[in-house]
């Protein structure tokens, strides 16, 4: 099989790991509305977007609302969410990731994000990354959260690079199905027993380089 000509990489969980900031805002707001979220439970919120997860939580929480609440509720676990993001450096690139985009420069591949995070730029601000990328697809572009797979297939046409040359970054299982149903080749980071349907999975990209990606593909 061709060698990808591009690399999409997922943000949260990928890049950085603000899933746990995602967790603690999120489990504030369950908590005031007299509820709790669990670890496992939050798993299944990685990837989804803020309206999706919000609707997600109060279906568990059995919780009905109105439109309005439920509107403020979302602004609220942003601005706390916000609170937490607003703390961070470069000290928060997750390790493996800075000398892996150096490889990948230096070796001319296309580089895009695929996040579903409308807070994706900010973040990227905050770790010095907002120019590493050739293309960046966040929530504001799409119309759609992860696992449908415009926000890969904007990334593969934003680069200009068929879906089929691409190769995608993902740590959650709606991003792993969302490459997949864009004709995507998959790397998962996280552990094979929750990443089932990646074509390979790292526990991080720690160690990674270009050579150990294509030989394991
Ligand atoms: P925001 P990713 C996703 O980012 C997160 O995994 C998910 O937990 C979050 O709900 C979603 O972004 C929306 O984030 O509230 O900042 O718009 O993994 O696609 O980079
Ligand atoms: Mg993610």
């Amino acid at each position: 099989m061709n060698q990808p000509k591009a690399f999409l990489f997922d943000l949260d969980g990928v890049i950085v790991d603000t899933a746990i900031y995602h967790y603690q805002a999120w489990r504030r707001m369950a908590n005031s509305l007299g509820f709790d979220i669990s670890e496992e439970f939050n798993e299944g919120l990685k990837g989804v977007s803020r309206v999706e997860s919000l609707e997600l939580i109060l279906a568990h929480g059995n919780v009905q609302l109105s439109e309005e609440r439920k509107a403020e509720l979302a602004t609220q676990k942003n601005d706390w969410y916000l609170e937490l993001v607003s703390l961070m450096t470069p000290a928060n690139v997750l390790p493996g990731v800075t000398e892996l985009f150096a490889e990948i420069k230096a070796a001319g591949i296309k580089t895009a994000l695929g996040s579903v995070s409308k807070n994706a730029k900010l973040i990227l601000a905050r770790i010095w990354m907002l120019d590493d990328f050739d293309a960046i697809i966040d929530g504001n572009k799409i119309q759609r959260g992860k696992p449908d797979p415009e926000v890969f297939l904007k990334g593969a046409e934003e680069l200009g690079v068929l879906p089929t040359d691409c190769l995608v970054f993902e740590d959650a299982v709606a991003g792993i199905e969302a490459a997949k149903r864009a004709g995507m080749r998959t790397i998962g980071v996280g552990t094979p027993d929750v990443l089932t349907q990646a074509d390979v999975v790292f526990p991080s990209l720690k160690g990674l380089t270009i050579e150990k990606i294509r030989s394991s593909l």
